[in-house]
């Protein structure tokens, strides 16, 4: 069988877990990356049987789900983090949660994953029109939303979707021209396919955030 890792999935109701459930149908091995301030409540909900009725797959067994990886997109080594991060209550339960020590321990523990599936969206200034977003909230938004190998887009790349701000446009448009020079150079190097998808609407909690 496959293994999957499958990252950006706190809850039952956004791509992420769509995703991971298609794949655990198809017989892959699920392993996910949680925001490190949504793990408790994810881990939580889950083993008090609140997403027990939307594990269900079509032969009627639930997702396993191997392991839940805490994960913050935004920072690659620990010397990326900034103070106020690292000593933040919501984060101080957890370590090695940058994505290459995430990308470490996943290796550690399985070696290897064959499906890599990017499903994080956080343009923290996103319900802000792109005229009074600020710097920070602007980087933030490419920062934590490019990704590889399976991708979400949004056609806001390409045409204006008035309430989708906070450089989500410009985020998704690097993210669209990202993967299609690293489908050519891990194409070539690795052998990797590198893809993004720009699926319909879904109210996730990131959606319900822009009113969507
Ligand atoms: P979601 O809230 O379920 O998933 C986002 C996840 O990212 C959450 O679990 C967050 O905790 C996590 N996250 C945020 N920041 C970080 C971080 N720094 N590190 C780690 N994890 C983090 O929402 P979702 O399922 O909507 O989002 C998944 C992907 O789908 C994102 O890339 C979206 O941009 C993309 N997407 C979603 C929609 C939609 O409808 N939900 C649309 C386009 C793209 C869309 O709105 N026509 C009209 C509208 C749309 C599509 C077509």
């Amino acid at each position: 069988g496959k293994r999957a890792f499958v990252a950006g999935v706190a809850d039952d109701n956004g791509f992420g877990w769509a995703i991971a459930k298609s794949l655990a149908a198809a017989g892959a091995e699920i392993l996910v990356g949680t925001w490190v301030p949504a793990l408790n409540i994810f881990e939580t909900s889950l083993q008090r049987g609140k997403f027990d009725e939307s594990r269900k797959l079509p032969d009627g067994s639930l997702m396993e789900i191997t392991k839940i990886y805490p994960l913050d997109a935004v920072f690659d080594n620990p010397d990326d983090v900034p103070e106020d991060i690292k000593t933040n209550r919501r984060y101080a339960g957890s370590t090695n949660w940058t994505v290459r020590e995430v990308a470490e321990s996943v290796k550690r523990d399985f070696g290897s994953i064959d499906i890599l599936v990017h499903s994080l969206a956080n343009g923290p200034e996103v319900s802000k029109p792109l005229l009074e977003t600020s710097r920070n909230g602007y980087l933030a938004a490419l920062s934590a939303s490019r990704g590889s190998s399976i991708s979400l887009t949004h056609v806001a790349s390409e045409r204006i979707i008035p309430g989708y701000g906070g450089g989500m446009n410009s985020a998704k448009a690097a993210l669209e021209s990202d993967t299609r020079v690293l489908a050519f150079e891990a194409g070539r190097k690795h052998k990797i396919r590198v893809n993004t998808i720009s699926a319909g609407p879904l109210r996730s909690r990131a959606a319900k955030a822009i009113g969507f």
